[in-house]
């Protein structure tokens, strides 16, 4: 069986893991979706102030290699065993959850076209854009309600990490994409991306 690998990347709060997850919702088990975020890497030797002080909008925080070497067993036709991220310990947890291949993989992510093995995997890339306060409310409403923080913190995190490593690591990545959304939340974009999809897994042998 041949694999299409599809990238979707972008900021921060662009929606595009709303976009990824609406494209997983529709096509359940024919789709494997795979997380960047789940390969942030285990700091189990640092205190949680020092853990909380980590640049998590580097390229360094993220073990991107497990996530290569994973691209290729699933492309191999084997399952693996991917390591699920706890944003409330800032630390990766004891889980993992097996996933298993398929003939479509999207993986999803703030910085994966930043890594050439990455850039070189994907059949499509697709990078998702959205007004920086757009951007920054969505995040502030998702982590005080899905990753236990406060706004201060938000905040402070935002301007020291998030928004300069935008500018140097993430949106400049842009220009490598085949294509560009106007935020993860457009219905004509999921329709467009659907129907390409459809096509795909009606043709398990092309490229
Ligand atoms: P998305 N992040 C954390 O806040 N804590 C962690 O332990 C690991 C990552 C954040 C990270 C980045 N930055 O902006 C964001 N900070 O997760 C990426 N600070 O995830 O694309 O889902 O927003
Ligand atoms: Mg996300």
């Amino acid at each position: 069986m041949k694999t299409t690998i599809i990238g979707i990347a972008g900021g921060s709060g662009s929606g595009k893991s709303t976009f990824t997850n609406r494209l997983k919702n529709f096509f359940g088990e024919n789709i494997t979706v795979i997380y960047h975020d789940n390969y942030y890497r285990a700091n189990d030797k640092l205190s949680m102030e020092e853990r909380r002080k980590i640049n998590y909008d580097h390229p360094q925080a993220l073990e991107t290699d497990l996530l290569v070497k994973h691209l290729e067993k699933l492309k191999a036709g084997k399952s693996i065993k991917c390591p699920v991220y706890d944003f409330t310990q800032h630390n990766r947890s004891d889980k993992t959850i097996t996933i298993h291949p398929s003939r479509v993989i999207v993986v999803e992510g703030i910085l994966i076209f930043q890594d050439e093995r990455l850039r070189d995997a994907f059949d499509i890339k697709i990078f998702v854009e959205a007004d920086a306060d757009e951007r920054i409310l969505r995040r502030v409403v998702r982590d005080m309600d899905e990753r236990g923080r406060e706004l201060q913190d938000i905040i402070e995190h935002y301007l020291a990490t998030v928004k300069p490593m935008h500018y140097l690591y993430v949106e400049p990545t842009r220009n490598v994409a085949d294509i560009v959304l106007n935020s993860g939340l457009n219905d004509v974009a999921f329709d467009v991306m659907k129907t390409k999809i459809e096509s795909i897994l009606e043709n398990p042998d092309e490229d």
